[in-house]
């Protein structure tokens, strides 16, 4: 009870909520600039993103409906697109992840957190990263500028990366570092770089001519602070949306409505991704886990107090 009372009283905690107001202005305003319109998320629905790993089930029962909490707005990012008006979108997006407790320590997850999802129309995964690239390069200067005294208090010196962010294929670092090369290359890099090709959820693209390469993207905080973001180009036809499905045993049951969709071809080509807030606020300010950048923690196998 004393370590929460502390946490919550502390001069640490302001300060990283003055960097977080500062960052979080910055990303909406350059949304604005660049016609990224902004919606509201939803945190209930049947279906949600699988994920590629496995966290604890989080369903709830609403008039004999089974509704899950949203692990992202994936599936909702691109119906959200089938709107003739609607080429570029944002939502800043709650998501529960009910992780196993093993990530409990990893300083980089928390059970409930949220991630500025991002989806475009018509682009490529070439535009979307530069479009990032931009973002956080914004965002980075607009603090440095901005929170001048906080960044003081935390002892951080950052600096406004040069872009384009480096762009590594993964099969390139694994062959180097082998099977932890995420972690060691963030160790070693000194500025955010993207990580392409990762083989995970069935709504990433697969190249058709070249199986077994994706067009997908995770962008990776340097100094050891790991992933910053990840999405990709998304599979939007159906044959190619059921395949994937099936090739990772997810039952088709609950995506009947979505899978109409795509059969009837209302599904866009889009292009996506999700950058978490509390792991970006974890880099600006240095600190060591992500609770330490939120008010109230949910770490992973821990008890919520408030
Ligand atoms: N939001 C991510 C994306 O757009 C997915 C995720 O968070 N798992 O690809």
């Amino acid at each position: 009870m004393q370590e929460i009372i502390s946490h919550i009283k502390s001069e640490r905690l302001a300060r990283v909520l003055s960097i977080q107001s500062t960052a979080l202005k910055a990303i909406h305003d350059f949304m604005y600039e660049n016609k990224v319109l902004q919606a509201m998320p939803i945190i209930l629905s049947p279906i949600t993103d699988p994920l590629s790993h496995s966290v604890y089930d989080a369903t709830v029962e609403y008039c004999g409906q089974r509704l899950k909490l949203t692990k992202s707005m994936l599936m909702h990012k691109q119906i959200t697109l089938m709107n003739g008006g609607i080429d570029k979108v944002y939502f800043m997006s709650p998501n529960v992840r009910l992780e196993m407790q093993e990530t409990k320590n990893s300083g980089r997850h928390l059970i409930e957190f949220t991630q500025v999802d991002i989806e475009f129309k018509g682009a490529s995964k070439h535009d979307f990263m530069d479009f990032i690239d931009r973002m956080i390069a914004y965002v980075i200067k607009e603090v440095i500028k901005k929170c001048s005294d906080d960044l003081a208090y935390f002892g951080r010196t950052l600096s406004v990366p040069k872009i384009p962010l480096k762009r590594y294929e993964s099969k390139e670092l694994k062959d180097k570092y082998g099977k932890d090369f995420e972690r060691i290359v963030s160790m070693r890099e000194k500025e955010p770089f993207w990580i392409l090709d990762h083989c995970r959820e069935f709504y990433d693209r697969e190249d058709k001519e070249k199986r077994g390469y994706y067009h997908n993207y995770d962008l990776v905080w340097p100094e050891g602070y790991g992933e910053a973001l990840s999405g990709g180009e998304r599979e939007y036809e159906h044959d190619d949306i059921v395949r994937k499905m099936v090739e990772r045993n997810m039952d088709l049951t609950p995506y009947k409505e979505y899978l109409i969709l795509a059969k009837e071809k209302h599904i866009p080509r889009t292009v996506g991704g999700g950058l978490g807030i509390e792991r970006m606020i974890r880099y600006l300010t240095g600190q060591k886990h992500v609770k330490d950048v939120t008010i109230f923690p949910r770490v992973p196998g821990e008890k919520i107090i408030f």
